[in-house]
């Protein structure tokens, strides 16, 4: 049976994973609008990835007699003044993810419980990835710059991502 602030702070990490799915799903809406389709089916597929980080925690707090709460998620943003800036606000919120993640690992270390702690190992391991690869992508823009030309090159190369 899990410890209350375990499962509290399990809760909040499922409703920021619901919360990262829309991000990208609304920005995933934005790229298309505007004519980045490569970006666009990226962002829809990391979309679904953050599905099932979600997923993954929910099955977690079930199977150890736990009750998933669902709570009220934000709506995501959904103007950007740039492809670069719908980037750079992809890397900000992992940074966020990541160190939610690492105050989650902290409180299950304090209640000695060392089966969650194990469990979290996965997330921790998959953020480095992800803000592994979402400061590629920034290193991208930095690289070939936002002139229409880089713009078509980036996107392309996100499709393949
Ligand atoms: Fe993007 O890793 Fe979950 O939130």
């Amino acid at each position: 049976m899990l410890n209350k602030a375990i499962t509290d702070k399990l809760n909040e990490q499922i409703n920021l994973e619901f919360y990262s799915s829309n991000i990208y799903l609304q920005m995933s809406a934005w790229c298309s609008i505007h004519g980045y389709e490569g970006a666009a089916a990226f962002l829809l597929r990391h979309a679904d990835e953050e599905m099932q980080h979600m997923q993954k925690l929910f099955t977690y707090v079930s199977e150890t007699g736990g009750l998933p709460l669902l709570g009220k998620i934000d709506a995501p943003k959904n103007e950007y003044a740039s492809l670069k800036e719908v980037f750079e606000t992809t890397l900000a919120h992992e940074k966020l993810v990541t160190a939610k993640i690492n105050e989650l690992v902290e409180v299950t270390f304090e209640h000695k419980d060392y089966s969650t702690f194990n469990f979290l190992q996965w997330y921790v391991a998959e953020q480095h990835e992800e803000e592994k690869l979402f400061n590629g992508i920034i290193d991208k823009f930095n690289l070939l710059g936002e002139d229409g030309r880089s713009l078509y090159f980036i996107d392309r190369d996100l499709a393949t991502l």
